[in-house]
C-alpha cells in the first residue's frame, strides 16, 4: 500500500484492472509481454518497448515477461526469468521477478518454463485459453509453442471476447491515465515552442527534427512514433527529414512522446517557415482552423464521430467554395467523395497507451458492432466512427493537403468536375498541406482539449514566432 496519498496506488490499480477483465471471460487469459528485437543481429536491438495491453495490466516495461489470469479473484501468476551473473555484468542490476510481482500487484511469480505446466494444466482441465492477437513474429512464435499450434492456427483461434472487452475497458481512461496524457503534452509543448524559435530559411528539417528530439531525450523520453517534420506536408506519413526550408514555405510538424507510464500524446501544428503566414497560407489555415474548432464544439458523449468527420468535410467544402478551389453544393460533394482531394484521411483517433490506441486489435475500436467501413477513397481511412462516450480521449486533426499526384490523377480522370476547379486547383501546386491536431477528452456536455495550450491561431503562432 502506497503511504503517499497523494500518489496513485498503481499495484492496486493493476490489480482492479485485472480483476474486472477476467470477470468478463470465461477461462483463462494468456498475457504474452514483448521481447527485445533485433536491429541488424541480434545483441544490436531496437529500443525496446513493452506490449501496450500488457502495461496496461501491469505497467510492467521489461522485456520476455508472461502472464496468466486465472478466473479467480486476485489470481494471477507473473513468469520472469531471474537475471543472472553474466545478466548484471553486461547490464547492471534489474528489478528481481518478486519485485516485479510486487509492483504489478500480482502474488505469485514464478520461474518462466512453468508456465508451460500452467497451460497444460488448464488444458486438462477444459478452460479455455483467452489471449489477444500477437502482432510481433517473436510473440506469435511464443504464442505459437505454448499453445502447440502452428502459427496461422495461433492468430485463426484469437479470443474475440477477450479483445472486445479489452477495448471496452481500455477505451475509457481514468483521471490517472489522463494525468499521464497530460504530462505527455507538456513535453510536447515545449518541443513544438523550440521548433518554432529554431525554425527558418535555409534550416534543414532534420535540425529541427533533432532539436525536438533532443528534448525528449533530455526528459528521459521516448517518442510516441516517428515524428514528421516536413516542409511537404502534403506526405500524410512523411518521415524523411532532408528538405531545406525555404521562405514563404510551410513546415509541419507532427510530434508527441510518452508519459513516464508510456502513454501518447500526438500533436500537429504547421507553422510559416519566415514567421508570417502569406495570405493564400492564411485563407487555407483559416479552414483548417474552422474545422478543427468547429469539430471540437460539437464533440460531446454520445456524437457519432462520423459525424463529426463528415461535418469538419462540410466546413472544409464551404470553405473551399468561398476560395473558389471547390463548387456546387457542399452536401452532394461530399457524398460523392469529391472532398477528399483536400482532406483524404479521418478526422481522428483514440489516444492512450498506443498512439492510434489498440489498432492491434482492429475495428473492433473504433466501430459499433454494426458499422462497417466505408470502401469510399478518404473515408476508408477513418479509423473512429463510433459514438463517443465520456473518458474516450481522441485526436480531432482536420486538415488540407495539395497533393501533386492525386490532382493529376483526378483531373485526367475529369473525376468530380462539377465540384472541383481544376484550374484554380493547379495554383495550389507546391503548396504543401495543413494539419492542426489536438488531443481532446470527451466529457458528458462536451469536450476538453488536454495540453497546456500550444500556440494555433495566426496570430499566436506569429508573435511567439516573432519573439524568436
Ligand atoms: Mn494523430
Amino acid at each position: 500500500m502506497s503511504t503517499n496519498s497523494s500518489q496513485p496506488d498503481w499495484p492496486e490499480i493493476y490489480r482492479q484492472r485485472r480483476n474486472k477483465i477476467r470477470r468478463q471471460v470465461d477461462g483463462v487469459i494468456l498475457w504474452i509481454g514483448h521481447s527485445l528485437q533485433p536491429r541488424n543481429y541480434a545483441g544490436n536491438t531496437y529500443p525496446f518497448r513493452q506490449n501496450s495491453h500488457f502495461l496496461y495490466y501491469t505497467g510492467l516495461s521489461e522485456p520476455d515477461l508472461l502472464m496468466l489470469s486465472f478466473p479467480e479473484q486476485d489470481h494471477d501468476i507473473l513468469f520472469a526469468r531471474e537475471a543472472d551473473i553474466d545478466d548484471i555484468v553486461w547490464t547492471g542490476p534489474t528489478r528481481s521477478r518478486a519485485e516485479l510481482a510486487r509492483d504489478a500487484g500480482i502474488d505469485i511469480a514464478e520461474e518462466i518454463e512453468r508456465v508451460k505446466e500452467h497451460l497444460a494444466g488448464v488444458r486438462s482441465d477444459g478452460a479455455r485459453i483467452h489471449y489477444l492477437p500477437p502482432y510481433q513474429y517473436s510473440s506469435l512464435y511464443r504464442a505459437a509453442q505454448l499453445l502447440n499450434m502452428e502459427p496461422a492456427e495461433v492468430i485463426a483461434n484469437v479470443s474475440q471476447v477477450l479483445m472486445e472487452e479489452v477495448a471496452k475497458q481500455r477505451s475509457i481512461k481514468t483521471e490517472v491515465e489522463i494525468a499521464e496524457i497530460e504530462d505527455a503534452l507538456a513535453i510536447t509543448d515545449l518541443m513544438h515552442r523550440a521548433a518554432m524559435a529554431e525554425m527558418g530559411p535555409g534550416k534543414r528539417e532534420s535540425e529541427i527534427a533533432g532539436v525536438m528530439q533532443g528534448i525528449a531525450l533530455a526528459h528521459d523520453r521516448q517518442q510516441a512514433y516517428n515524428p514528421i517534420v516536413t516542409i511537404r506536408g502534403e506526405v500524410l506519413h512523411n518521415h524523411s527529414y532532408s528538405g531545406i526550408m525555404q521562405e514563404g514555405q510551410l513546415l509541419l510538424i507532427d510530434a508527441g512522446v510518452e508519459s513516464p507510464l508510456f502513454y501518447a500524446s500526438d500533436i500537429t501544428r504547421t507553422f510559416p517557415v519566415s514567421g508570417r503566414f502569406t495570405a493564400k497560407q492564411a485563407g487555407i489555415y483559416q479552414i483548417v482552423l474552422r474545422m478543427q474548432l468547429g469539430t471540437i464544439g460539437m464533440i460531446k458523449s454520445g456524437i457519432s464521430y462520423r459525424d463529426v468527420h463528415l461535418a469538419a468535410c462540410r466546413i472544409m467544402a464551404e470553405g473551399l467554395r468561398e476560395t473558389g478551389l471547390m463548387r456546387g453544393n457542399p452536401s452532394d460533394a461530399i457524398e460523392a467523395g469529391a472532398h477528399a482531394l483536400f482532406f483524404p484521411h479521418g478526422i481522428g483517433h483514440m489516444l492512450g497507451l498506443d498512439v492510434h490506441d489498440m489498432e492491434d486489435l482492429g475495428d473492433i475500436v473504433g466501430y459499433g458492432k454494426k458499422e462497417k467501413r466505408s470502401g469510399q477513397f478518404g473515408l476508408n481511412y477513418l479509423r473512429l466512427s463510433r459514438p463517443l462516450e465520456h473518458g474516450f480521449v481522441l485526436t480531432v486533426e482536420p486538415g488540407i493537403y495539395f497533393i501533386p499526384a492525386l490532382i493529376e490523377r483526378w483531373q485526367k480522370e475529369n473525376l468530380h468536375s462539377e465540384f472541383i476547379d481544376y484550374e484554380k486547383v493547379n495554383g495550389y501546386l507546391g503548396f504543401g498541406g495543413i494539419r492542426i491536431e489536438d488531443n481532446i477528452l470527451v466529457t458528458p456536455t462536451g469536450a476538453t482539449v488536454l495540453g497546456p495550450g500550444i500556440p494555433k491561431t495566426i496570430p499566436e503562432i506569429e508573435s511567439a514566432m516573432a519573439q524568436r
